[in-house]
Parts: C-alpha cells; sequence; structure tokens
C-alpha cells in the first residue's frame, strides 16, 4: 500500500479507494483581472498551486485513482444562494470581467485551462463551501468504494477547509497537499494547515506533492 511521509504521520492508502479532489481551480479566484483580483487579492498566491497539482493530477490519473472536480457557484437566477451569502458577497451574479460572478456556465466560473476536467470526471458544482453540502459527491465516493481523499485546491481556509471537516465527519481519511492548496493570505495558508494536522490530526494529515507522486510510482 503506498505511504507519504505526512505531518502527523504516515499516510496510508489504497489507490483503488482513494479519490484526489481538486476544488474550486476557477478562473474567478485565479486569472489575473478576475473577481479574486479585483476584491484586492493577490492571485499569485494561488497560482503558484497550478504547477504542482499539475504534476500530481498526471500522477493520480496514471495510477488510476479517481478524479473529482469541484465548482463553486449559483444558478443564473440565484435561487440556490441563500440571501446570507448574498448579502455578504453582493458581487455574486454581477457583471465582471469574465461574465457574472460565480455563475454556473458562464467563463469565470468554469475551470482554468491547466487544469481542464478529462472525460468521464465528475465535476461537483456546489453552491456552498463545503463540497458535500447540497451536491452529489457523498453518493460518488460511496458508489466507487472511496475511504480516503487527497484533497487539493482553493482557498485552504475556505472551501479546502471546510470541505476536509466534511469529510472528517463522514469518516474519510483526508490527505491535503500543501503546496498543492492556496490561500490569498499566507497567515490563513500556515494556520490552516496547520489546524488539519493538530492534535494527532484531528482533521487529517498534511504533505508535499512530490512525497505523493513518489508513493503512486
Ligand atoms: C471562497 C473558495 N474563498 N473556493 N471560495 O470564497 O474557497
Amino acid at each position: 500500500m503506498p505511504t507519504v511521509e505526512a505531518d502527523p504521520g504516515p499516510f496510508s492508502f489504497a489507490p483503488e479507494s482513494t479519490a484526489l479532489l481538486v476544488i474550486d481551480m476557477q478562473r474567478d479566484f485565479l486569472l489575473p483581472g478576475g473577481f479574486g483580483e479585483s476584491l484586492g487579492n493577490d492571485v499569485a498566491q494561488l497560482r503558484c498551486t497550478i504547477e504542482p497539482l499539475t504534476a500530481l493530477l498526471a500522477a493520480g490519473r496514471a495510477a488510476g485513482l479517481k478524479i473529482i472536480h469541484t465548482r463553486e457557484g449559483h444558478l443564473p437566477d440565484l435561487s440556490d444562494c441563500p440571501p446570507a451569502k448574498l448579502r455578504r458577497g453582493p458581487m455574486i451574479g454581477k457583471e465582471g470581467p469574465f461574465g457574472r460572478i460565480l455563475i454556473r456556465g458562464e467563463y469565470g466560473h468554469d475551470i482554468i485551462d491547466e487544469l481542464r476536467p478529462e472525460a468521464g470526471e465528475p465535476v461537483v458544482d456546489k453552491p456552498g463551501k463545503g463540497a458535500f453540502y447540497a451536491t452529489d459527491l457523498s453518493k460518488i465516493l460511496d458508489n466507487d468504494g472511496i475511504k480516503s481523499l487527497i484533497v487539493t485546491g482553493v482557498t485552504t481556509e475556505v472551501c479546502v477547509h471546510t470541505t476536509v471537516r466534511e469529510a472528517n465527519d463522514r469518516g474519510y481519511e483526508c490527505l491535503v497537499i500543501k503546496d498543492c492548496v492556496g490561500s490569498y493570505f499566507p497567515e490563513f495558508q500556515r494556520v490552516g494547515l496547520r489546524m488539519i494536522a493538530a492534535q494527532g490530526g484531528i482533521f487529517g494529515w498534511v504533505a508535499d506533492s512530490p512525497a505523493v507522486i513518489a508513493a503512486l510510482q
């Protein structure tokens, strides 16, 4: 069984029951000139994940891991967007540089070209921060007998953390890949990762992508 050197200790996983989860690598969050940057964020803090994640995806595909992508966003009429979310994110649904912000079907809502899903890889559209809330993710994982998740994507302290916490409560073993998750805020990146592995791995394990790639070969 592949084993990865991780914090707080070695993480072993069976490839046939492991999924590589790629969270919200969307143009709205990552493209220069896009929604994320328009809020004053430095997208370079997220874009540094693209290269290692590209390599990890290739290794995961070659090893036969199930690959699942997610996208945060809403229906065009915003009927799935809670008023409380809209009040604190009034730009959702407004016209942005890459179409209506975080609206399904718009250019900005889709996944960046570098990490385009391959045929047969599920793309889970989620209205919330967590990938389990109001989606079919549980069913997709159950149907394939998935027990472990290798978690990547953005942003570390928001959608990655929410999803890992949801997964943890549902009994999945989560390995978060530190160079493949990104935050606009360096201190949130650092603390967010520490929070996963603290207290003996209260939410899971943390490792870097070269260690996972080596374990998959
Ligand atoms: C945020 C996300 N940060 N994908 N979404 O609003 O983390």
